[in-house]
C-alpha cells in the first residue's frame, strides 16, 4: 500500500500553539455551487450526534467570539455584515465545540462570504471529485483568505463516483495547493470525502486504501489555530468614562480582546494617558480579578483619564497603532460605487470619524490573483486602498487583531453601510506631514480687508446661470470696496483640473480641488464664489464641512432643464442628446438637487441682475456686510 500522508498534498507551518481559549473552532464551509455543502453539515451533526450522545448539534447565529458552549452571546467580534448576523451549527466533539457556518445559497454574496470568513479560523472548502478546477471555489478561497483565514482544508467530495481514483484525487489537491501557495495559508490539507456515504467525514474510511490521513472531523480537531482574542493585546473600546457612583474614575465597554487584570496598567490610546486598574466590574457589578475578551467590563481606575466615548483602552505595554491614513483592503457593498474622495463616515470599534478612500491602488481580481486597474470599485468588488480619517485612529493590523483591525464605512446621507475593510498597516504619511504653525492669520489677514470672508457656492445646471449671478455679484462686491474671487469650472478645467473629465469619479475630484482651493483663498481673507455644477450632495456637503459655520452659503440656481436646453448657450446640450457628449449633466448624469441650500433662486424666470441683489441682501442680513 503506498502511503500517502496528508502534507503530499497540504502544508502546516509553525504557528502558536494551542491554548485553553482554542477549544472553540470557527469554521466555514466553503466551495462553488456544489452540491453537498448542506449535507455535509448535516452528515457532521449527525455522527457527532451518533458518537457522543449529548454532544450538541445547536443552531445558533455568530455575530462574535463565542465561549465553548455557549449560544447565542453577541460577541465583539466585527460582523462584517453590519446587520445580519451568520447562521451556524454547533457541534461539541468532546475536545472541541466547533461552529460551523453554511455559505449554501450565499455562492456569489461576496459580502456574506467576507463577513463568514472574518468570523472564522478555518475554512474547509468543498470541491467535487468529478470537476477540475473551478472559478467559484477560487474565488470563495480568495476572499477567505483576503478577510483573515489562514488554515484551509479541500474536503474533495464524492470520491466515490470517481471510483476513489487516488489519481483524480490527487490532481485536484494538487491544483488547488498551487493555487493557495501565494496566499501564504498556515495549513492546508486535501481530504478525499463521499457526503452521501460518509466517508472520511467524522470517521476513517477504508474505502480509500490509499488515504492514511485523519477523517474531516478529526482533522478540524487537532487544527492548531492561531491564538484566539484572549490572547491579543488587551483593547477595549470605550463607551462610557466618567467618575462612577462610588467616585471613583471608571470606563465601561466590552473587551474586544486580550485580557485585563487588577493592577495593570492601561492607556487610552489617543490620548496617551496612563492608570491602574483597580477593580474589574462584571455585567452584574460584581467584582471580578480580571476581564476578558467579549466580556461587558466596567474598570475602576485610579486617576482620572482624558477619554471620550469611542476611545480605545490598551494595555500600557503594548500599543496599537496610530494614524489618520492607513492601507487597507476594502469590500464594497453598495449599488453606489466607491469613488475616491467621496466623504463616508468610518467606524472602527466604537468611534466614528468621517473619512475617504484617498486612492484605489488596485482592485483585487477574486478569480485569478490579478490586480487590476480601477478608478472605482463596483458592488462585491474588493479593492485595495488608502484610506484617510479626518482624525487619527488606534488600530490593530487585521492579521494581527482582527478585533481591531477592521471597519466599516457608511453613506453620510444615508447611514447606510456601504463597505467593510481589514487594515493591512498604517501610512508613515500620516505621522510625518505637519501643520506648520504661521503667525499671520486668517484673522489678520481678513481684518487688513476689513471683511469676513466666506464661500459662495453656486450649485446648478450646465447654463442654468451659475457664472453670470456670480459674475453680477462679484462687480457688485467689488463696487462696494470687497476683495473677491471667482473660482469657475469651465475655467479651472482648463488647468488645475485639466486632467478631469465627466465621470461620477472625475467630478468628485473636481469639487473636492475646487472646494480646497475655495478653502484656502478663504483664509487668504477673499469673498470666494464658486461656480460648479457640482452635482452630488455629497460633495457640496464635504465643501461646506471645511468652512467655519456661516463661512459657507450655497446658492441653488435652479433654472428647470427644459430653459436651460433652450438656451444652450454652448451647444451642449445638442450634443448631449445626439449621444456626441456623454455623462452630460441633466441628460445622462445625474444632478442631485441640494436638500437644503442658503439660497434657493429660481433662476429660470428672474433675470441676473435681481438675483445677484438677492445674493447680496441675503450676505448684508447675515452679517457679511
Ligand atoms: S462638475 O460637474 O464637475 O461640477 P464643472 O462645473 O466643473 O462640472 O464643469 C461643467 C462645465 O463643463 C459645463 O458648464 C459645460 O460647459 C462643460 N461640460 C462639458 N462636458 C460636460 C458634461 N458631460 N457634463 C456637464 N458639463 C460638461
Amino acid at each position: 500500500m503506498q502511503h500517502v500522508p496528508i502534507d503530499l498534498t497540504g502544508f502546516r507551518r509553525g504557528e502558536a500553539g494551542r491554548t485553553d481559549a482554542d477549544s472553540t473552532l470557527r469554521v466555514v464551509i466553503l466551495g462553488g455551487a456544489v452540491e453537498g455543502k448542506s449535507m455535509l453539515v448535516e452528515r457532521l451533526l449527525r455522527e457527532t450526534r451518533r458518537l457522543i450522545p449529548d454532544s450538541g448539534g445547536a443552531h445558533g447565529t455568530i455575530s462574535g467570539n463565542i465561549p465553548a458552549g455557549s449560544l447565542g452571546h453577541v460577541g465583539h467580534r466585527v460582523n462584517l455584515l453590519g446587520t445580519e448576523d451568520i447562521a451556524c451549527q454547533v457541534l461539541a466533539t468532546g475536545k472541541k465545540t466547533i461552529l460551523v457556518s453554511d455559505t449554501s445559497g450565499h455562492e456569489e454574496d461576496t459580502r456574506y462570504l467576507g463577513s463568514a470568513a472574518a468570523i472564522s479560523d478555518a475554512g474547509v472548502v468543498l470541491v467535487d471529485a468529478l470537476d477540475g478546477v473551478q472559478t467559484q471555489v477560487r474565488r470563495h478561497i480568495r476572499i477567505a483568505a483576503l478577510f483573515g483565514i489562514r488554515n484551509l482544508v479541500l474536503a474533495v467530495n464524492r470520491c466515490d463516483l470517481a471510483g476513489w481514483s487516488e489519481d483524480a484525487f490527487r490532481r485536484l489537491a494538487e491544483a488547488y495547493r498551487a493555487f493557495v501557495e501565494p496566499l501564504r495559508l498556515a495549513s492546508f490539507a486535501a481530504i478525499p470525502i463521499s457526503t452521501r456515504n460518509g466517508d472520511n467525514i467524522v470517521e476513517r474510511s477504508s474505502r480509500a486504501v490509499w488515504y492514511t490521513g485523519p477523517a474531516l472531523l478529526k482533522y478540524l480537531e487537532g487544527l492548531e489555530v492561531s491564538a484566539g482574542a484572549r490572547q491579543r493585546p488587551f483593547r477595549m473600546p470605550i463607551q462610557s468614562a466618567g467618575p462612577s457612583t462610588s467616585g471613583a474614575w471608571s470606563v465601561s465597554g466590552t473587551i474586544a480582546s486580550g485580557i485585563v487584570r487588577l493592577g495593570e496598567r492601561v492607556v487610552v490610546a489617543r490620548t496617551g494617558r496612563e492608570a491602574h486598574v483597580e477593580g474589574v466590574h462584571g455585567r452584574d457589578g460584581a467584582l471580578q480579578q480580571q476581564g476578558a475578551a467579549g466580556e461587558a467590563v466596567e474598570l475602576a481606575l485610579d486617576g482620572e483619564i482624558d477619554a471620550a466615548p469611542g476611545d480605545l483602552l490598551v494595555a500600557a505595554g503594548d500599543r496599537p497603532e496610530i494614524a489618520d491614513q492607513f492601507a487597507a483592503h476594502v469590500m464594497w457593498m453598495h449599488d453606489e460605487p466607491l469613488i475616491p474622495g467621496r466623504p463616508y463616515l468610518l467606524k472602527i470599534g466604537a468611534s466614528t470619524v468621517p473619512a475617504s478612500i484617498t486612492e484605489i491602488k488596485h482592485r483585487e481580481d477574486v478569480d485569478t490573483h490579478q490586480r487590476l486597474a480601477a478608478k472605482t470599485l463596483q458592488r462585491d468588488e474588493i479593492g485595495f486602498v488608502n484610506v484617510a480619517t479626518q482624525e487619527p485612529v488606534a488600530f490593530d493590523r487585521y492579521d494581527e487583531n482582527r478585533e481591531t483591525g477592521s471597519f466599516l464605512l457608511f453613506d453620510r446621507l444615508s447611514r447606510h453601510t456601504v463597505g467593510a475593510g481589514v487594515i493591512r498597516f498604517g501610512l508613515w504619511r500620516a505621522t510625518n506631514v505637519h501643520w506648520q504653525a504661521l503667525d499671520v492669520t486668517k484673522e489678520s489677514r481678513a481684518a487688513l480687508k476689513g471683511q469676513k470672508p466666506c464661500c459662495l457656492w453656486f450649485t446648478g445646471l450646465s447654463g442654468s446661470g451659475k457664472s453670470t449671478i456670480a459674475n453680477a455679484l462679484e462687480k457688485k462686491l467689488h463696487a462696494h470696496g470687497r476683495h473677491t474671487f471667482i473660482l469657475d469650472g469651465d475655467n479651472t478645467r482648463h488647468g488645475l483640473n485639466r486632467d478631469l473629465g465627466f465621470t461620477d469619479a472625475d467630478r468628485v475630484e473636481n469639487i473636492r480641488r475646487a472646494a480646497h482651493v475655495a478653502k484656502l483663498m478663504v483664509d487668504a481673507g477673499l469673498i470666494v464664489l464658486v461656480s460648479f455644477i457640482s452635482p452630488f450632495e455629497a460633495e457640496r456637503r464635504m465643501a461646506r464641512e471645511l468652512f467655519e459655520t456661516g463661512g459657507f452659503f450655497e446658492i441653488f440656481v435652479d433654472t428647470p432643464l427644459e430653459i436651460c436646453e433652450q438656451r444652450d448657450v454652448k451647444g451642449l446640450y445638442k450634443k448631449a442628446r445626439s449621444g456626441e457628449i456623454q455623462n452630460f449633466t441633466g441628460i445622462s448624469s445625474r444632478y442631485e438637487p441640494p436638500v437644503s441650500p442658503d439660497l434657493h433662486l429660481e433662476a429660470g424666470v428672474l433675470p441676473p441682475d435681481v438675483l445677484a441683489d438677492r445674493i447680496f441682501d441675503h450676505l448684508r442680513l447675515q452679517g457679511i456686510f
